[in-house]
């Protein structure tokens, strides 16, 4: 498998976490990971929207010469093929709560500060949009209260004693935001400490770069 991806980019990076997490405990799965320069456009070149006329990242090359967008689809395939150690949990009621998690994370977290960094300083060369910059700071408190509140008891990751594919969103959410220069956490202690926390391990420190 191939995994076509750009570095800070918070869809590949939240897949590249999910991967470099497997790799850490021992359950490396085996797959090339291939740059596409967003900054150069090579995202909507022809070889590009071959993969995935969107033109957008990550998408998954598979062995059979196919290819997976949506981040959180490639995910999901990958546990399926490589549920060891899990990312989604292991029984139905935690990996629902996983997956309301991710959601929360990437509807709440990741798509309004990918908002307000490409309307205020995109480095795809988007034209500021004070609209829309102001449209998702507003809805930006929701969900970080939320997984603020969660992780008000100390816990470690957001869904307990190891990490979840929730975890890997909403850091490479926050990456995105310290990328462009977005103040997202400061207001929320929790979420805070799980990020110093969480950046100092091996798997992440491994993917992330700001
Ligand atoms: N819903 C998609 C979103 C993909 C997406 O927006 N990717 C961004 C990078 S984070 C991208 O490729 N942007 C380039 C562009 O829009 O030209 C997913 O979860 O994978």
């Amino acid at each position: 498998m191939k995994l076509y991806f750009f570095i800070v980019a918070p869809n590949p990076t939240r897949v590249r976490l999910y991967l470099a997490e497997k790799e850490a405990a021992g359950h490396a799965i085996p797959h090339e990971q291939v740059l596409v320069n967003l900054l150069e456009g090579e995202q909507k070149s022809p070889e590009h929207l071959a993969r995935n006329p969107l033109g957008k990242l990550p998408v998954l090359e598979l062995d059979d010469g196919s290819f997976l967008t949506e981040s959180a689809s490639i995910i999901e395939f990958l546990e399926e093929i490589h549920p060891k150690p899990p990312m989604i949990g292991t029984h139905a009621p935690d990996r629902a709560r996983v997956r309301e998690l991710d959601r929360i994370a990437d509807f709440g977290v990741l798509l309004p500060i990918a908002l307000i960094v490409h309307a205020t300083n995109s480095p795809l060369g988007m034209p500021p949009n004070p609209e829309v910059a102001a449209h998702s700071r507003a809805a930006l408190p929701f969900a970080l209260g939320v997984l603020d509140a969660r992780l008000a008891d100390g816990r470690s990751f957001l869904a307990g004693d190891s990490p979840c594919i929730a975890d890997g969103t909403l850091a490479a959410a926050l990456q995105f935001a310290r990328f462009g220069k977005v103040d997202a956490i400061s207001g929320y202690p929790n979420i805070t400490r799980w990020d110093r926390d969480y950046r100092k391990r091996g798997p992440v420190k491994s993917v992330l770069v700001a």
